[in-house]
C-alpha cells in the first residue's frame, strides 16, 4: 500500500494569532480543501482554495469562498431558544435540555413511535452527526425516521442493494479518463456533482473534450452543463426510464453486450432481454420524446466506446419510476462493459471502510423492504426510512400511534418537503418540536426548543460519508480553525445530551458516559473485525470526542495500521500531520469484494424490478398543463445560505422559467407575474422567458420563500423568493423506494394581473 501525503508544512499556531489554516469545505459534496486566513481575534479574513490540497489543488467555488461569512452571519443563534407563553425566548443550555426532556420524555415513555426524527442534508457534512447517527437512532428507538434520502438518492441506493447486494455500493464515473460521459438528469456545473461530485467539474469536462472525448447531457432543460455538451438530448420530464429501456433494447438485440470486468459475474441476462423487448427505439421515442435514430446512435456509441460512463442524478430519481430509472441506467453500464473499469464507473475504497471492505459476518440475504409501514398511508419502510411525503399525514391524522413529537437535526422541512403547506400545518400541530439548527427559520420558528450549534469552523472536519463517492481514494482531517464561542457548546455534545435524554437518563446526565459507551462498543467491533483481542486496540486519542472514534475507524479501515499490525498504515495521527490530505491512490477494480448478493452475482433482473416494469406505461400529458422541474443555483444550497449577503446579492433567482412559445400562448411577458397552481397549492411568481426550458416545461428552484415573519433571516427576507414546494404535491411516490416525485409535476400557469 502506498499513501502519498502532501508534505508542505503549514503552521498551526492556534487561536489568538493571525494564521492560515487548511480546512475541508462542508458546503457540498465536492469536498474542496480551503485555506482559511484568520486574524488575531479569530475573525475570518479570507477563504481561498488550498493550492496544496491533495484532492482539490486550489479549487473553490463562491460558496466555499464565503464560508467565513456563513459562519459569522449575525442572524445565527448564539444561545438556545425555548418557547415560553407562546414565544421563543433565550434560555440556558440546562433549561433547554430540561425542556426537551419534559416534552419528549412522556411521549417516549408511552410509545416511541410517537416521536419522529428528520436528519437533514447538512448533517452529511458534519462529523458529529455522521459518527453519532447510529446511536441517536438507537437511543430514540422510533420507526418514524425520515431524511432527505426519499427526496434525493434513495432510488440509487435501492438499485445498489438490488444489483450488488449492498446499498452503499454506488459506483462513480471516472471523470479523469473517460472518453464518453453521459449525464442523465444532473447539472454538475452548478451542483458540483453529487454521488460522484468533483472539485472543478468544469475543468474535468474541459479536459475530457480536449482529449477527444464526448459529453452527452440528457435533460429537458438547457443547463450550464448541457451548454458545454457535444449532444443535448431534451428528454420529456419523467420519461428517462423509457429512453434507457430503448438504449438497453438496442444494445441487447444488436448483440452488443460486452460484460468485460463483469464477465462471469452477472445473472438475469435472459430475463433482462425479455423485459426490454417491447421497448424498441420507436416505442421508447414515443414515450420520451427523443428520436429513434438518436437512441440507436447513443446505444451503439455507448457499447462501442472502451471508456464510457452513464451517470444519473436528481433528474433520474425524483419521479414516479425513480428506482426503475436508476436500475436501467446502471444495468446499461454493466451490459456495455463500463462497470469497475478505468474510464467507466468505479467503486471507491473509503478510508474508514464500508460494508464491502469488511468480511461478511452472515450469509447475504435478498434485499427486502416493508419491515414496517407508515400508520396512515401504509408506505413500506425502505432501508430503515419512511417516505418524507408521508410525514405530514403521520402527524395530522388522528388515531392511535399518531406522531406528536419530532426532533429535526439540520432540516428545513417547511421549505424542503413536498406539499409544504401541509408540512407547515403539521409542524404547527405537533405537541413537541425540537430543532438542532443555527437559525430561527421557516421551520424552527415552530419549535418548542432550538438548540443552535456553533459554526462549522469550530469543529473537527472529516468527510466520513462522502469519501465513499470521491473521485480518488483520499482522506483529510481538519482541526477546528477557531474555538467554540463562549456560551455555546459543540454539536457533538448537543447530540450526546439528546441521546441521554432519549434513553431516559435525564437532562443532567453526563454526556461523556454516552461517548465512552459508543467508543467501547466500537472498540469491541473493531477487535472482532480484526480478529484480535480488545487489548490490542489502543487509540492515540483516548479523550472523549470524535477523534477517538475516527482513530478507531481509520486504523481498522482498509488503509489502516491495524493498531501496529500493518507497519506504515494510516492513523488519525498521520492525518493530523498532513492537513492538506493524504492521497490514497486512484480508484481501482473492486468488483470481487463489492458483490454481496445471495447469488454472488450482479443480479440484473431482480423480481421487484421485473414486477414493477411490467406495469409501467408512458405518462400522458394533461392538456393545459406544463411540467414543473427543479433547478439549482451555484451560490445557494437547498434552503439555506440565502441569508449571507455576498451569496444572496444579485437578481431574483426564484423565477419561473417559461419557454417563449408557452409564454406567447399563455399571454405572459418576461418579468411579468404569473399564478401557478397544482394539486397541492398555488403561488404567484415572476417569470423569465427563456429557451433554457422547452415548450411544455417550466422550472423553479426550491428552498426559497423566506417571507415568514416569525423567522429571523434579515438578509434573506429582503429578497424572499417563492417556495416551489407549495406546488409539489407529494402524492406520487416511486413504489420501490418511497421517493417522491418532485420533477415533472403538472401545473397550470396563468397571467396574474400586476399588483393583485
Ligand atoms: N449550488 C448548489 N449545489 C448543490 C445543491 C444546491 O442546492 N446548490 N444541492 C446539493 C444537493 S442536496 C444535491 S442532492 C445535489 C443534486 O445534484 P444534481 O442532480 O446535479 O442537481 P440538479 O441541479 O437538481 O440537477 C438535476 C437536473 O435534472 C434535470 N431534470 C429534471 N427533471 C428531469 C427529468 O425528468 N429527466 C432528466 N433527464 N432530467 C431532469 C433538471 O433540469 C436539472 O438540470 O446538488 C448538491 N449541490
Ligand atoms: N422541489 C424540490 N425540493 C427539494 C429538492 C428538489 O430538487 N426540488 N431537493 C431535495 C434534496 S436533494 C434535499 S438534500 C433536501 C434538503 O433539504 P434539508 O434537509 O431541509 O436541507 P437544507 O435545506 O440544506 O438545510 C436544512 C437546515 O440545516 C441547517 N444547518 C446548516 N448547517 C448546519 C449545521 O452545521 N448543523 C445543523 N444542525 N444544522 C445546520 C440550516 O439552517 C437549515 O435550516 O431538499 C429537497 N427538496
Ligand atoms: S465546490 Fe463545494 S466543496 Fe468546493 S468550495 Fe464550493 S461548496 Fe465548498
Ligand atoms: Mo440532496
Amino acid at each position: 500500500m502506498s499513501t502519498r501525503p502532501s508534505t508542505v508544512p503549514l503552521p498551526d499556531p492556534g487561536p489568538g494569532v493571525p494564521r492560515t489554516v487548511p480546512r475541508g469545505c462542508p458546503l457540498c459534496e465536492a469536498m474542496c480543501g480551503l485555506a482559511v486566513t484568520l486574524d488575531a481575534d479569530d475573525r475570518v479574513v479570507t477563504v481561498r482554495g488550498d493550492d496544496h490540497d491533495v484532492y482539490s489543488a486550489g479549487y473553490l467555488c463562491p460558496k466555499g469562498a464565503s464560508l467565513g461569512a456563513v459562519d459569522d452571519d449575525p442572524d445565527r443563534l448564539t444561545r438556545p431558544l425555548v418557547r415560553r407563553d407562546g414565544e421563543l425566548r433565550p434560555a440556558t443550555w440546562d433549561e433547554a435540555f430540561a425542556e426537551v426532556d419534559r416534552l419528549l420524555g412522556p411521549l417516549l415513555a408511552t410509545d416511541r413511535d410517537t416521536v419522529a426524527a428528520y436528519i437533514g442534508n447538512p448533517t452529511g457534512h458534519n462529523v458529529a452527526f455522521t459518527l453519532l447517527a447510529g446511536r441517536l437512532a438507537r437511543s430514540l428507538g422510533s420507526a418514524q425516521t425520515y431524511s432527505p434520502a426519499t427526496m434525493d438518492q434513495l432510488p440509487q441506493t435501492v438499485t445498489a442493494a438490488l444489483l450488488f447486494g449492498e446499498p452503499s455500493s454506488i459506483p462513480v464515473p471516472d471523470l479523469d479518463t473517460t472518453d464518453l460521459l453521459v449525464i442523465v438528469g444532473g447539472n454538475p456545473l452548478v451542483s458540483n456533482g453529487s454521488v460522484g461530485a468533483s472539485p472543478d467539474y468544469r475543468g474535468k469536462l474541459r479536459a475530457l473534450r480536449a482529449r477527444g472525448g464526448r459529453l452527452v447531457v440528457v435533460d429537458p432543460a438547457r443547463t450550464a452543463t448541457a451548454d458545454v455538451a457535444d449532444d443535448h438530448l431534451r428528454v420529456r420530464p419523467g420519461t428517462d426510464l423509457f429512453l434507457l429501456l430503448g438504449l438497453l433494447h438496442v444494445v441487447i438485440t444488436e448483440d452488443r453486450v460486452r460484460l468485460r470486468a463483469a464477465e462471469g459475474r452477472v445473472s438475469g441476462l435472459a430475463e433482462l432481454r425479455t423485459a426490454v423487448a417491447p421497448w424498441t427505439p420507436e416505442a421508447a421515442a414515443r414515450a420520451c420524446g427523443i428520436a429513434p435514430d438518436a437512441i440507436v446512435r447513443l446505444a451503439r456509441e455507448l457499447a462501442g466506446t472502451g471508456r464510457a460512463a452513464v451517470y444519473g442524478r436528481l433528474g433520474t430519481t425524483l419521479n414516479r419510476h425513480g428506482t426503475l430509472t436508476c436500475w436501467a441506467l446502471q444495468v446499461l453500464n454493466v451490459v456495455c462493459g463500463h462497470l469497475d473499469r478505468p474510464g467507466g464507473l468505479q467503486f471507491t475504497r473509503p478510508v474508514t471502510g464500508s460494508p464491502t471492505t469488511r468480511r461478511a459476518t452472515r450469509p447475504p440475504r435478498p434485499f427486502t423492504t416493508g419491515r414496517y409501514r407508515t400508520r396512515v398511508g401504509g408506505h413500506p419502510e425502505v432501508l430503515g426510512e419512511l417516505p418524507v411525503a408521508a410525514l405530514a399525514e403521520e402527524i395530522l391524522t388522528p388515531g392511535p400511534g399518531r406522531v406528536r413529537g419530532m426532533v429535526v437535526y439540520g432540516g428545513n422541512l417547511a421549505r424542503s418537503m413536498p406539499d409544504s403547506t401541509s408540512m407547515q400545518r403539521a409542524l404547527a400541530d405537533l405537541d413537541a418540536l425540537v430543532c438542532v439548527d443555527p437559525y430561527l427559520n421557516e421551520t424552527t420558528r415552530y419549535a418548542d426548543v432550538i438548540l443552535p450549534p456553533p459554526g462549522s469552523l469550530t469543529r473537527d472536519h472529516f468527510d466520513l460519508v462522502l469519501y465513499q463517492f470521491a473521485q480518488r481514494n483520499f482522506a483529510r482531517f481538519s482541526r477546528p480553525a477557531r474555538p467554540v464561542p463562549d456560551g455555546m457548546i459543540p454539536e457533538w455534545e448537543i447530540l450526546l445530551r439528546l441521546c441521554a435524554i432519549y434513553e431516559g437518563r435525564g437532562p443532567g446526565a453526563d454526556p461523556g458516559l454516552v461517548d465512552d459507551e459508543i467508543a467501547a462498543s466500537l472498540r469491541a467491533s473493531v477487535a472482532r473485525g480484526l480478529d484480535t483481542g480488545e487489548d490490542g486496540i489502543v487509540t492515540d486519542f483516548p479523550e472523549r470526542g470524535p477523534r477517538r472514534l475516527l482513530d478507531l475507524r481509520i486504523r481498522s479501515g482498509p488503509y489502516g495500521d491495524h493498531f501496529g499490525r500493518v507497519p506504515g498504515g494510516l492513523t488519525l495521527a498521520r492525518l493530523l500531520g498532513s492537513p492538506h490530505g493524504i492521497d490514497l491512490g486512484p480508484l481501482g477494480p473492486r468488483l470481487d469484494e463489492v458483490i454481496r448478493t445471495p447469488s454472488g452475482t450482479i443480479e440484473l433482473a431482480p423480481a421487484q424490478v421485473l414486477d414493477a416494469l411490467a406495469g409501467v406505461a408512458a405518462p400522458v400529458a394533461e392538456p393545459g398543463t406544463l411540467l414543473l422541474i427543479g433547478r439549482r443555483d451555484l451560490r445557494s444550497k437547498n434552503s439555506w445560505l440565502h441569508n449571507v449577503d455576498r451569496l444572496a446579492r444579485g437578481p431574483e433567482r426564484a423565477m419561473l422559467y417559461v419557454s417563449p412559445g408557452d409564454a406567447h400562448e399563455l399571454g405572459v411577458d418576461d418579468g411579468g407575474t404569473v399564478s401557478v397552481g397544482s394539486a397541492a397549492g398555488r403561488i404567484r411568481v415572476p417569470v423569465r422567458l427563456t429557451d433554457e426550458v422547452p415548450d411544455g416545461v417550466c422550472s423553479l428552484p426550491h428552498g426559497w420563500g423566506h417571507d415568514d415573519d416569525h423567522a429571523r433571516l434579515h438578509v434573506a427576507a429582503r429578497q424572499p423568493g417563492v417556495n416551489s414546494n407549495t406546488l409539489t404535491d407529494g402524492s406520487v411516490l416511486d413504489p420501490l423506494s418511497g421517493t417522491v416525485q418532485m420533477n415533472a409535476v403538472p401545473v397550470r400557469v396563468e397571467p396574474a394581473p400586476r399588483g393583485s
